[in-house]
């Protein structure tokens, strides 16, 4: 806390920098992990499997120095149906913008198909903005291996690598200087406090459907969508919730509802037990599971449920 005081007591040096810093990479590759860590709180939900951010989400860092807003976005693939397509388009799109990119590969395996796609996706750009190479999961080599730089070095026009591990948090301070160094002069655009841009009901919908990842296999990640229809703060230590969890078939219901209702009744138990760290409140929620017949296939219903595809024009 008084750090954060400080931090809004103190005025700006002169050569304060900020900027937007997108952080792209193949899925899985621990994007929003990085981010997380950076920030010291949960901002983007994370799991073991791909694909899990499908959004772009802003992270807002401040120090005394900069501010650095950087954009978590959905894993860069090859798309196989239309919500992967908006996934790439927004991941895409957050690189036009960026001031730097931060490159995330899993530094403990060799380049995958999905990671030459980016480098060439990368390359495209022009070096108009400064490229640094992050390895990830560092924590996973063994001291005696040797790890992979140089296979990912080979695809992309990179100045800088940075090793890293999200989830120790080594390598990080150099990563958030070499950051610095590449933003230009620039005022704070958010209040120190300020982490993320999400409202309550994003970040509820994003728990839910980060605790069905975790519990489902197969096709149901991905199949899944979840959207609040009532967020009600009854007063201030007690906020009613109510959602509807989508899927694309029968089976899937079947499944996510559990036998005797046990899976639907797990996911709640700990959706409402994060939740009700995040809001320091006591939470009721409410869950409801409903076929929507292959909605990722599904323009129309893609954006009734909040994947709508960016602007793809210049202005
Ligand atoms: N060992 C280790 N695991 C990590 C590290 N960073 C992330 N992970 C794990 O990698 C998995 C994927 O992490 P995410 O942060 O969801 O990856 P992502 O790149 O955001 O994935 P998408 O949103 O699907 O594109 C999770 O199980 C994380 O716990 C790390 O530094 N070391
Ligand atoms: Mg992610």
């Amino acid at each position: 806390m008084d750090e954060l005081d400080a931090l809004f007591d103190s005025p700006l040096p002169e050569n304060h920098r900020s900027g937007v810093v997108s952080v792209v990479g193949r899925p899985n590759v621990g994007k929003s992990t990085l981010i997380n860590r950076i920030l010291g709180q949960k901002i983007a939900i994370v799991s073991p499997k791909p694909q899990t951010t499908r959004k772009q989400q802003l992270g807002i860092y401040t120090d005394a120095q900069s501010q650095i807003l950087f954009t978590d976005t959905p894993g860069l693939h090859r798309p196989q149906h239309k919500l992967g397509e908006y996934m790439v388009s927004v991941a895409q799109e957050s690189l036009r913008d960026a001031d730097c990119i931060l490159w995330v590969v899993d530094g403990s395996v060799p380049p995958e198909a999905a990671d030459i796609y980016i480098a060439e996706t990368l390359n495209t750009l022009g070096g108009q903005t400064p490229i640094l190479l992050v390895l990830n999961k560092v924590d996973l080599l063994a001291t005696a291996q040797i790890d992979h730089q140089a296979a990912y070095t080979s695809l992309v026009a990179s100045k800088q690598v940075l090793h890293v591990s999200a989830l120790t948090g080594e390598g990080l301070e150099a990563l958030l200087a070499a950051v610095h160094d590449t933003l230009p002069l620039g005022p704070r655009y958010y209040p120190p406090d300020q982490v993320s841009e999400a409202n309550m009901r994003f970040i509820a919908a994003e728990v839910i459907r980060e605790k069905i990842i975790l519990h489902t296999e197969q096709e149901i990640p991905y199949s899944v969508a979840v959207e609040i229809d009532e967020y009600k703060e009854r007063d201030e230590e007690t906020v009613y919730i109510s959602a509807i969890i989508y899927v694309e078939r029968d089976t899937q219901k079947g499944i996510v509802v559990g036998k005797a209702g046990a899976m639907i009744k797990q996911i709640g138990s700990e959706a409402r037990v994060e939740l009700g760290e995040m809001l320091n409140a006591r939470i009721y929620l409410e869950l409801h599971v409903k076929v929507l017949k292959n909605w990722r296939s599904d323009p129309d219903l893609m954006r009734r449920l909040g994947y709508r595809m960016p602007d793809k024009s210049d202005s």
